[in-house]
């Protein structure tokens, strides 16, 4: 096998005191951390969109990274050549998932004809590589916001033939992520949603989105289909306002036109800062709702306005997610997928696995602090004192469902003054998660 990294060697744990850049301090894939190997629990997978396609143009200017293996080649003939380039990076890295879209491995053709044919070239491709190396597909998703046709959106087009379009190609989508094994389907907005207001008929938009997704639910039981589908907030961009615009939003969505039972969230960390929410709410709106599924990882710059989808390197933030994951059962099918891509200025192939592996182990270190915190009790000890109250009279008789309007304006009229508060703790709190970050 010819390498494209010849300069890295397989990245192997080192542990803490190593000055290796391409090692890992703290992610060891096979160390026990609450009853599981730190790869169970941590899922990490690769993105081909960012890592084979980005090549660092913004919108004010072009490529900056056009990658060895990308020189000369275009169409088809590119698309092969990153197939064995990628599988060569997630091995290295030891990354055991992968995800991608249609329109990322395989190019645009003609018609769509010409491009399902493309694609599934390059899936037998990706097929012939999983085999090799055993990495597996965390998910697969349908690309419907490049191409022209979907200026206005694909399920929410205004345009019935560009719904048409979008629904053959997410069926396409959903068959090759069947064929190739996939644990999950991804729905990401795309331009599902508006730019303005005054052309848009958003309760019809709503609808058809809704009937799109229940066909999807549909051909996936049809052609037996069962990994988990999956819809990621995004509140904007490319439109204005999209309509899975944050977790709360989404789950009522689903709710809405009986679609939860099909569903879990993908959260991105990039995405809930857009929606000025953190990446800890929008896990708690999931996970309490029972639908907390996979997470896109990555971050954005606060002092920037849009999805920068930067490596999270925030070991306070690695912390939120993995005590929220924890918290709430772990990851199943889902897993923690790098949503993110390497600066425009970074421009060596090497710099990819920088980015990964710092990425990889601040998440373990998350996973670990977040697991001492939750041997150590005191933070979840306070939540449940916080909330005594509810244990036994009336809390406990309200929470059954035992007291009325009329019960507890009985009972206050009696006491003349509920029960003096106690504090919150925010400080005490955050001094007690800093004693272990
Ligand atoms: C866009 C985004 C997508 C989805 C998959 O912001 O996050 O890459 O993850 O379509
Ligand atoms: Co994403």
């Amino acid at each position: 096998m010819s390498e494209h990294f010849p300069n890295v060697t397989k990245i192997a744990y080192e542990g803490p005191k190593s000055r290796n850049p391409l090692s890992f301090k703290h992610y060891n894939p096979d160390e026990i951390v609450e009853g599981r190997p730190m790869r169970e629990h941590l899922r990490f997978s690769g993105v081909y969109w960012h890592t084979m396609c980005g090549q660092g143009a913004d919108m004010f200017g072009g490529p900056t990274a056009i990658r060895p293996w990308d020189t000369g080649r275009s169409g088809l003939d590119l698309a092969k050549a990153r197939v064995p380039v990628f599988f060569e990076f997630c091995e290295k890295l030891g990354v055991p998932f992968y995800a991608f879209h249609d329109r990322d491995v395989a190019p645009h053709g003609q018609t769509l004809r010409e491009s399902n044919e493309w694609l599934d070239t390059i899936v037998a491709m990706l097929k012939a590589q999983q085999e090799r190396t055993g990495i597996k597909l965390l998910w697969g998703t349908a690309q419907l916001f490049v191409h022209p046709r979907y200026m206005h959106g694909a399920a929410t087009s205004p345009n019935a033939e560009v719904f048409a379009f979008g629904a053959a190609q997410v069926k396409k989508a959903i068959e090759v992520t069947h064929e190739l094994g996939g644990e999950g389907y991804t729905f990401w907005g795309g331009r599902e949603g508006y730019s303005t207001l005054w052309n848009t008929d958003m309760k019809r938009e709503l609808e058809h989105l809704a009937r799109f997704l229940h066909l999807a639910v549909d051909y996936a039981k049809e052609i037996g289909f069962k990994g988990q589908f999956y819809i990621e907030p995004k509140p904007k961009e490319p439109t204005k306002h999209q309509y899975d615009s944050d977790a709360a939003a989404c789950l009522n969505f689903l709710r809405e036109f009986d679609l939860l039972p099909h569903f879990k969230l993908n959260l991105e960390t990039n995405h809930a800062t857009l929606a000025g929410h953190s990446m800890q709410h929008e896990i708690e709106v999931a996970g309490a709702a029972g639908a907390l599924g996979s997470i896109d990882a990555n971050t954005g710059d606060l002092l920037l306005g849009w999805d920068t989808d930067q490596f999270p390197t925030d070991i306070y933030l690695t912390t939120q997610c993995m005590l929220g994951i924890l918290k709430y059962g772990g990851l199943t099918t889902g897993g923690v997928n790098f949503d993110s891509k390497v600066r425009r200025e970074s421009i060596d192939p090497e710099d990819l696995f920088h980015a990964h592996v710092g990425g990889m182990d601040a998440f373990a270190r998350g996973l670990k602090i977040a697991s001492a915190i939750r041997a150590d009790g005191r933070l979840d000890g306070f939540v449940k004192q916080r909330y005594a109250s509810w244990e036994s009279g009336v809390g406990a008789r309200i929470e059954a469902g035992k007291e009325s309007f009329r019960s507890l304006e009985t009972l206050m009229l009696e006491k003349g003054e509920a029960a003096a508060n106690s504090s919150g703790r925010q400080e005490f709190l955050e001094n007690l998660i800093n004693e272990f970050i």
